[in-house]
């Protein structure tokens, strides 16, 4: 399988609820290398843009807020089928459903404030990265 790259995002209230560095041991103990890692603040401009793709449905309002409303931290990480299997980390969008284990069973709080985000494909993490990291802060 190939190396791939993916974009994980520590949410605001995770962040606000002292679980980044827990989630961080999940994510190293679970394989995934840091290539890039840094907590910022992201603007609404930013968050628009991030989740460009959701601009149309009823939560977009609410989810850009939501996503600056605090401090993230963002991170780069990089394994073998990284973006699958960060999916498989994280659960379902939904932290109800989410299954023991995944990352937004143990820390999400709803289905806005699901703790962690992590790319869908490919193009979305390249996109993704290019948006938070600049070439240097990658390694
Ligand atoms: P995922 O992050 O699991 O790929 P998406 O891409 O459908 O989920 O949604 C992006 C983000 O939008 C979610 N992580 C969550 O924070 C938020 N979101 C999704 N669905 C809802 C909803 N019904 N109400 C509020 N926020 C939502």
């Amino acid at each position: 399988m190939a190396i791939q790259r993916t974009l994980a995002i520590i949410k605001p209230t995770a962040v606000q609820n002292g679980h980044t560095g827990a989630i961080l041991h999940t994510i190293c103990a679970n394989g995934f290398k840091l290539r890039a890692l840094k907590m910022m603040k992201m603007t609404k401009t930013l968050a628009s843009t991030f989740y460009q793709e959701h601009k149309d449905m009823e939560f977009f309002n609410e989810l850009v807020e939501f996503m600056s409303s605090g401090p993230i931290v963002a991170t780069v990480l990089e394994k073998e089928n990284a973006i699958e299997d960060f999916r498989n980390l994280m659960g379902t969008t939904d932290p109800a459903t989410s299954k023991p284990g995944t990352l937004r069973y143990q820390y999400g709080t709803s289905i806005r404030a699901n703790a962690i985000h992590g790319s869908e494909n490919e193009e979305s993490a390249k996109r993704e990265i290019e948006l938070l990291f600049t070439k240097k802060e990658i390694f």
